[in-house]
Parts: structure tokens; C-alpha cells; sequence
């Protein structure tokens, strides 16, 4: 079969479709009805809406996007060496960035820091936007805990592993967060940068700008749920003891898709350690 070309006109009536308020899916059917060829379709509809959004973002004065880390830069691997420590790629997702890996900490690691942590557990509370300071939220029902940066020579190999895993400086990581989440604790969908429009944002943004990326970091297997769950792509990763979920946001903007949440658990308990990254230096 010969290939399908991906004309303005094609282009210009996807947008439309889109803008008429069609789901892609519609979008989609429409177009194998007329012929389309189903991977030259789904090509042709997924960068159309990226470049339309991107665009989009450009004249509505969005904030520009930032740089972010990209641990898979220029590797075909899908097994990388972070600092001597071996990292599997279990699935990379490219739009948006998310990418779970397996074996990030070892199994020994994991319950060391649970047995560090475990003693300063407070409920957690979730950054006040308005004021910059901190509150307790019904829509986080786990307990945590920051670790300073480097605070143990555990802490700091993992620091460092981190760093050379997502080739991103040491300096512009927050201290590690250790959360408990106890059965029917949860973590509702939101974002993690900081929203631009709200008050208390310019004052956390003075210590090393926004946050551009997490990683979370999972140090046991809950019996049942407790799912890290991105709405809008539909997907649930598992909590899996020493494995992690990476994702990357290069705006603040729910464009980015990162929209993630901590389904409730169900059965028996699940430990997080949550490593947030900024643009700048966090000092
Ligand atoms: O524990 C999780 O799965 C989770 C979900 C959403 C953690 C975070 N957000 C976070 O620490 O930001
Ligand atoms: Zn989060």
C-alpha cells in the first residue's frame, strides 16, 4: 500500500474537528472511514493536536516551556547504569513524559529508609498556595516526612544515584519526602508545579524556581491498591517495592498532562519516597 500523505488540508480539518469539540477517538473513526490507514491516522492526529496545542500555548500567553531532565537522552537501552547501579526501563511513555523503572532501590535500601522515617511521621500537609506556607488537606490522607538533603550517607548515595539516573544536578532536588499511606488513604489527582496564578506562588518559586519533574519512588507492594494514576492518559502504575515512576511537566500548566494522583489503598499499607525536581538550584 502505498504511503498516505499528511496534507495542510488534512491538518486543517483535524484542528477544526478538534476545536468543534470531537474526542480523538471520533476524530479517528471518521478518518479510517474515509481510508485513512490506521497508523498513519493516529501519526497524523497525534502531532496535528501537539503543534495546535503548542501553538495554541504560544499566542495565549502560557508560560514557555522549560527545560527538563530526559534520563532516556540519546539511549536505545532499556537498561541504564546509574552510578554503577543497574536501572531497567519497565515502560516509557513519551507524551507526556512518564517512565516507570525497576530496581532504582534495592530492597534493603527501601526498608532502611521506611525504619528512618518511621518515627517522624506527621500527617501530611500540602503547600498553601495562597500564603506559600503549609496545610492540612482532606485530599492527602497519607503521613510524612522531609529527609535534608545528604542527611545520611544513605540518603546522599541515593541522592546521587538519582542525579546520574536523570542526569539532572544533585542541587536542584528538594530533600526526599517519605510518605505512609495507611488503608483507605489516598493522594487526589493534582499537579505538582505550583500554580502561577495564586499568591504565595512567587515566594516558593525564590528557591530554585518551579518544579519540572517527579519521582516516586515506591519502598514496598501494598496487598491491594495504591495505584500512582495519570487521569488523563488512562494509566496506573503499581506500587512495586524498589521500583519508580518518573514524570516531567515542562510548564506549569495542565496542558502537560501531568495530572497524577495516589489511588486509595486497600489492603495493608504503602511507603513512598517522592523526589521533586526544580530548574534552579534548591539551596
Ligand atoms: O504516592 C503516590 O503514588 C503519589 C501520587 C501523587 C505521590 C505523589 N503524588 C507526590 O508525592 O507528589
Ligand atoms: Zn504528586
Amino acid at each position: 500500500m502505498s504511503a498516505q500523505p499528511v496534507t495542510p488540508a488534512l491538518r486543517e480539518w483535524i484542528v477544526a474537528q478538534a476545536t468543534a469539540g470531537h474526542p480523538p477517538d471520533v476524530v479517528l473513526k471518521s478518518m479510517l472511514a474515509s481510508g485513512w490507514q490506521e497508523g498513519v491516522a493516529i501519526t497524523a492526529l497525534e502531532e496535528t493536536l501537539r503543534e495546535h496545542l503548542n501553538d495554541h500555548a504560544k499566542t495565549s500567553g502560557l508560560p514557555p516551556p522549560a527545560i527538563v531532565p530526559e534520563p532516556l537522552a540519546g539511549l536505545d537501552n532499556s537498561t541504564l547504569h546509574a552510578n554503577e547501579h543497574e536501572v531497567r526501563v519497565l515502560v516509557a511513555m513519551r507524551n507526556p513524559r512518564i517512565i516507570v523503572f525497576g530496581g532504582l532501590f534495592s530492597g534493603s535500601e527501601c526498608d532502611q529508609l521506611v525504619e528512618c522515617a518511621r518515627a517522624r511521621l506527621v500527617r501530611s500537609e500540602t503547600v498553601q498556595l495562597a500564603t506559600g506556607g503549609t496545610e492540612v488537606n482532606e485530599a492527602r490522607t497519607s503521613e510524612g516526612m522531609f529527609f535534608a538533603r545528604a542527611e545520611t550517607e544513605l540518603i546522599d548515595k541515593l541522592e546521587q544515584r538519582i542525579a546520574a539516573l536523570l542526569g539532572w544536578p544533585l542541587e536542584n532536588g528538594e530533600g526526599l519526602q517519605i510518605l505512609r499511606y495507611l488503608p483507605g488513604a489516598e493522594y487526589k489527582p493534582h499537579y505538582d508545579y505550583f500554580d502561577p496564578k495564586e499568591s504565595g506562588t512567587a515566594s516558593i518559586l525564590k528557591r530554585g524556581g518551579q518544579r519540572v519533574a517527579s519521582l516516586v519512588c515506591y519502598l514496598n507492594t501494598p496487598e491491594k491498591g495504591g495505584a500512582t494514576v495519570f487521569p488523563d492518559v488512562h494509566l496506573d502504575v503499581a506500587p512495586c517495592k524498589g521500583n519508580a515512576v518518573f514524570f516531567s511537566y515542562d510548564r506549569p500548566h495542565p496542558m502537560t498532562r501531568s495530572l497524577h494522583g495516589g489511588a486509595p489503598v486497600l489492603e495493608g499499607e504503602k511507603w513512598v519516597a517522592t523526589k521533586w525536581l526544580r530548574e534552579g538550584r534548591f539551596d
